[in-house]
């Protein structure tokens, strides 16, 4: 009977699978991008060298919803209005057909853990995939019931909050939590993906990993945090902000109270090295989903993608948190690895978004386009190291965008506010040369590249009545 069989039939012409692992708030600070001298992240950094490291890649949306929203619709910030936060893009976005979606709509399936959409009741709804096993939490005592209705609240442990910050917001602690390592959240979506690879799949698959670390609370095993015994602090200037236009000193201003309280309480040093833990603990999160991709049935036929969906800063321009659009907050790790992926363990540093991703998907697998993707396909620069590519957009709120290439950054502002950057001569962008005649025609150039319109913004959750059980919206 073999003779009748289709070409699909052959092991050697199965579509791949995708493994799309993610963390979340990861900056830059990994060994293989050289963001952090020391940091140890030796599992991400081995991928790197077995796939394509990108080392310019940055999200669409510096904060998690816009920018997971934009990278599994396939739509910019600008077309959708999904710019922050609290806003439900499914009941927004009634043509959005997902990554999830469209690849179960071509034979695949498609499986996830953890957080791969926003982690907030509404965000991820069910009838994206096969199977899904929802975000477990490593804080359950702070998380409001009406957010998290899966979590089951247990009284907060003895010694919290463990970074000794009282009246502190909640979920912004850090520290050793009272438990083993296995007993960590992320383990849980670990286990899913070691019981998933385990296990014979009839169609081939779309498995999302989304591991929660090192968003904030940044809480891991001792041992990590013992590999920071004295960890250097993030470069900054206290005169960093002075030559910012006012919608930049708007945004660096988020949450200021918490980058003033750390440093009164002498905490900077703590939070980095909690930073530093988390990011180790990821990493080794992130080995134990490769090793259980690489004794599984589909180490060969499976191409990996590995993503962060925002940076994280540090104190650096006085700022906490990610929601502007420096450096800081829109360079992300992206790695790319499996069939159809060339010259492995070169990096490629042009500029690439985390929209890029579905049509490049798409591609790998060789299913049909759609000519509705906001993104480019990554596959001519997987394929030549030296593959030109255009700037690459980040948007934050309506309006507000950072064009980068391979040198520079120019940011404007809704009110017409400019910043650029030299990242060559100034990589912590601390000289802010907009309004130097000398550079009038690198924005001009970079200018081109931002969006013509921006979509008003979708409504907030409030404008909604949400029911989790049925997963229904209705505009109040
Ligand atoms: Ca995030």
């Amino acid at each position: 009977m073999a003779a009748l069989a289709g070409p699909r039939a052959t092991p050697q012409s199965q579509p791949p699978n995708i493994l799309f692992l993610s963390v979340d708030d990861m900056n830059d600070w990994v060994g293989c991008l050289g963001g952090y001298p020391g940091v140890r992240t030796p599992n991400i950094d081995r991928l790197a060298r077995r796939g394509v490291l990108f080392r310019n890649a940055h999200c669409a949306a510096p904060v998690c919803n816009p920018s997971r929203t934009a990278l599994l619709t396939g739509w910019a910030p600008s077309r959708t209005g999904i710019y922050d936060n609290e806003q439900w893009w499914r009941p927004a976005l009634a043509d959005a057909v997902t990554i999830p979606q469209y690849f179960r709509k071509h034979g695949y399936s498609a499986c996830g853990a953890g957080k791969v959409f926003h982690h907030v009741a509404g965000f991820n709804p069910p009838d994206q995939w096969d199977d899904f096993q929802l975000q477990e939490f490593d804080d359950p005592w702070y998380r409001r019931p009406e957010w998290y209705p899966w979590v089951k609240k247990i009284p907060s442990p003895l010694g919290h909050p463990f970074n000794g910050l009282e009246n502190f917001p909640g979920e912004f602690d850090w520290g050793v939590l009272p438990y083993k390592e296995e007993q960590y959240g992320d383990m849980r979506a670990v286990d899913y993906a070691r019981r998933f690879l385990a296990r014979k799949q009839e169609k081939p698959f779309f498995l999302a990993i989304g591991l929660w670390h090192p968003h904030i609370p940044m809480f891991a095993p001792q041992s990590y945090f013992d590999m920071y015994p004295d960890p250097a602090m993030p470069e900054t200037r206290e005169d960093d902000l002075d030559d910012v236009p006012p919608l930049g000193k708007e945004m660096a201003a988020f949450r200021r109270s918490e980058h003033e309280r750390i440093l009164k309480e002498g905490k900077w040093k703590d939070a980095v090295r909690a930073y530093l833990a988390s990011i180790s603990f990821a990493d080794t999160m992130v080995g134990y989903v490769l090793s259980a991709l690489d004794g599984s049935a589909y180490a060969r036929n499976t191409v990996i993608v590995f993503w962060s969906d925002n940076g994280w800063h540090l104190g650096e321009k006085q700022h906490w948190h990610k929601s502007t659009l420096w450096q800081r907050s829109t360079h992300v790790p992206l790695i790319l690895a499996g069939p159809g992926v060339r010259q492995p363990g070169v990096d490629r540093s042009q500029p690439v978004n985390l929209l890029d991703l579905y049509p490049t998907l798409i591609d790998l697998c060789g299913i049909p386009r759609r000519s509705d993707l906001d993104g480019e396909t990554l596959l001519p620069l997987l394929r030549d190291a030296e593959a030109a590519r255009k700037p690459t957009v980040t948007t934050y709120l309506a309006g507000n965008h950072a064009v980068r290439d391979e040198r520079w950054r120019y940011i404007r502002y809704r009110d017409g506010g400019e910043e650029l950057y030299d990242l060559i001569a100034d990589p912590n962008e601390y000289a802010n040369v907009a309004s130097n005649p000398r550079r009038r025609t690198v924005k001009e150039r970079l200018a081109k590249f931002l969006p013509a319109s921006s979509a008003p913004p979708k409504p907030h959750r409030e404008a909604y009545d949400f029911d989790f059980a049925t997963h229904r919206w209705k505009l109040k």
